[in-house]
């Protein structure tokens, strides 16, 4: 008997017609195998991976991307549900047949002289009954071994999908990598993802957004559970005590900084889950829930150094899992190292940037893209959790929320209750950054941080936030947080990185009831001298600038909020437009 799995496969071949078929194991002798393939391959007219130094970072390799093809592309992605209602304005929609005819015709002897490689992956620990079974098919070998890294690719996908048609089936070629045929079409309904023309990220390891966050936020929506763009931190304190958080930041604002945290402040410690995406369940006990679905990190390099992220840069010099790639970084051809801006104070003589050129140092073009990244397994990291595979997940008592604004948001405030704390986070703007293809730094609304990743429509989304709130005994204290904004001089006035441990530890203390807090219009403030500032050379003017509610500036926070509702009509739920009311009527507006 032929299983739907098997079905699949033919299905594949006999549109893509490639040359040959292989099927992944998921074992490091395969995956050396493969990357030996790559050193000796050319697509898009270069080579695909070279080999880097192997005694500053072993088992790593440098990838050089088409220069068109460096970021998500959210105008060319579309979730394709039946009604144009059911993917929401956050969305790009498309009729699901117009799409499926517009990818098959793409698709279609796609992969002639090329190899398919299918890719068994599970996402989560595989013990886990929260994780889920999935299909990867590409033509991309860096593709395929980044899959292994940022998920549990092999056979033991196979045999828990065995003879169900139950798996997520993502399909994938990186085609002719011309943006005019390149779109990433989502099907919700059908557990579906086609992905065509982009061998980059987001758009292209299909395990990442497409699946955990886009598909599976639906899953969630229909299933009782959150799929969150979050990372998941354990914080010890002096004692001993582990507190867990969630931490939900827009891209390039911070994740992956915070959740490899080396706190400032003595005895406490920061234990790593996940530095991107949480899959949130009820427990047994009515509490939350979290598990990483993700088994690596694809993370931002520039910003990335000893002085920022000095459990990163040993993550990434960890020789325990195979391979780590580093993508459109420069290379320094004196030791043939990667190098991105602020991973050292100098800048070598001798580098080849991220287009393959040689860089000049005089000049004021950065050597690395913005958004180049490293993939990593998170198994390398020193600070890992000795919780991060156990299949229940652990138990959440703080949820973060951030942004990266210059101006208009505090620090840190506290939510008063879930409701509100819904509220704050539907509310969010951030700053555009190199992430996603398109204008840096505009201001727009990133409610959750999930704008690009919310795969149906967010009206119905916050009313899922708010229906998990009545479901949940024990609620996690939701707080937001602004590490960016700036002085008169455009300079940031908060340190950040290890220095937002104070800001961790206060957190805490309110969970436990340690310390009271402020009521200002917004939400809770930290009363004086309650945010530890030990060793910290700050001002106290600094400070009160930093916790400053500036009316004026939310007085045009609301208008763009107002805005940003109003596309949601009567999705939008009846309580958070209520907030919204309170909110005004609190500023005088
Ligand atoms: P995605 O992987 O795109 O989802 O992003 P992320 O949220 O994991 O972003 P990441 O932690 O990689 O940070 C992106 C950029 O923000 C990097 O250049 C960091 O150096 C910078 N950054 C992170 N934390 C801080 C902070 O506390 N203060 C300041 N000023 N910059 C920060
Ligand atoms: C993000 O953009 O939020 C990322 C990088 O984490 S990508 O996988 O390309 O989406
Ligand atoms: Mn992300």
């Amino acid at each position: 008997m032929t299983t739907p799995m098997e079905l699949f496969v033919e299905e594949m071949q006999k549109l893509f017609q490639p040359d040959e078929v292989y099927v992944m194991d998921g074992s490091q002798e395969e995956a050396e195998r493969l990357a030996d393939i790559a050193q000796k391959s050319e697509v898009d007219g270069r080579v695909v991976l070279r080999k880097l130094n192997d005694k500053e970072y072993p088992n790593s390799y440098y990838h050089r991307s088409n220069s068109n093809d460096v970021a998500r592309t959210e105008h060319l992605t579309f979730v394709c549900t039946p009604s144009e209602t059911e993917a929401g304005p956050n969305n790009n929609w498309m009729d699901p047949k117009e799409a499926k005819a517009k990818m098959t015709g793409f698709f279609k002897g796609a992969m002639k002289g090329r190899t398919m490689y299918v890719i068994p992956f599970v996402m989560g620990t595989p013990k886990s009954k929260y994780a889920k079974n999935c299909i990867q098919i590409t033509d991309s070998i860096y593709v395929a071994l980044s899959m292994r890294v940022m998920s549990r690719v092999g056979k033991q996908a196979i045999e828990r999908i065995g003879g169900s048609s139950d798996f997520f089936r993502g399909i994938h070629s990186i085609g002719d990598v011309n943006p005019d045929r390149r779109f990433i079409m989502h099907f919700p309904q059908e557990n579906l993802v086609m992905s065509f023309g982009s061998g980059y990220g987001g758009n292209a390891l299909l395990g990442k957004k497409c699946y955990s966050l886009r598909i599976a936020s639906y899953l969630g929506y229909k299933e009782g559970w959150l799929a969150e763009h979050m990372i998941i931190v354990g914080v010890q304190d002096p004692n001993g005590k582990v507190t867990y958080f969630l931490g939900a930041f827009p891209s390039a604002c911070g994740k992956t900084n915070l959740a490899l945290l080396e706190p400032v402040l003595k005895g406490y410690k920061v234990w790593t889950l996940g530095d991107d995406i949480a899959w949130i369940n009820v427990g047994e006990d009515g509490r939350l829930y979290a598990i990483n679905p993700e088994a690596g990190f694809f993370g931002v390099a520039p910003g990335t150094g000893l002085k920022t992220n000095p459990v990163m840069v040993k993550t990434l010099k960890n020789d325990k899992f195979f391979p780590t790639i580093f993508t459109n970084t420069a290379v320094d051809n004196s030791n043939n190292t990667p190098w991105w801006e602020g991973v050292s104070d100098e800048v070598p003589s001798d580098m080849t940037d991220w287009q393959g050129q040689k860089y000049d140092k005089d000049s004021s073009k950065a050597a690395a893209h913005p958004n180049s990244r490293f993939t990593v397994s998170i198994y390398n990291c020193p600070t890992l959790s000795p919780e991060c595979d156990n299949p229940k997940g652990v138990p959440i008592s703080g949820i973060i929320f951030g942004g990266r604004r210059k101006d208009t948001i505090p620090l840190v405030y506290e939510a008063k209750d879930w409701n509100s704390g819904v509220f704050t986070a539907s509310i969010i703007g951030s700053e555009t950054t190199a992430a996603s293809s398109g204008q840096v730094g505009n201001v727009r609304r990133d409610p959750m941080a999930m704008l690009p990743f919310c795969g149906y429509n967010m009206g119905e989304y916050f009313q899922h936030w708010l229906n998990i709130g009545k479901k949940v005994q024990k609620l996690p204290k939701i707080f937001m947080v602004n590490w960016f904004r700036k002085d008169e001089n455009g300079k940031f006035m908060w340190p950040g990185f290890k220095d937002n441990s104070r800001i961790i530890k206060w957190m805490i203390d309110r969970i436990e009831g340690k310390v009271g807090a402020k009521e200002a219009e917004i939400g809770l403030f930290p009363e004086e001298n309650a945010i530890d500032l030990s060793g910290l050379d700050i001002k106290k003017e600094t400070m009160e600038k930093l916790l400053k509610v500036d009316k004026e500036d939310w007085k045009k926070e609301v208008v763009m909020i107002e805005e940003f509702y109003a596309k949601f009509g009567n999705k939008m739920p009846v309580d958070l437009r209520n907030h919204l009311a309170e909110l005004k009527k609190k500023l005088g507006i």
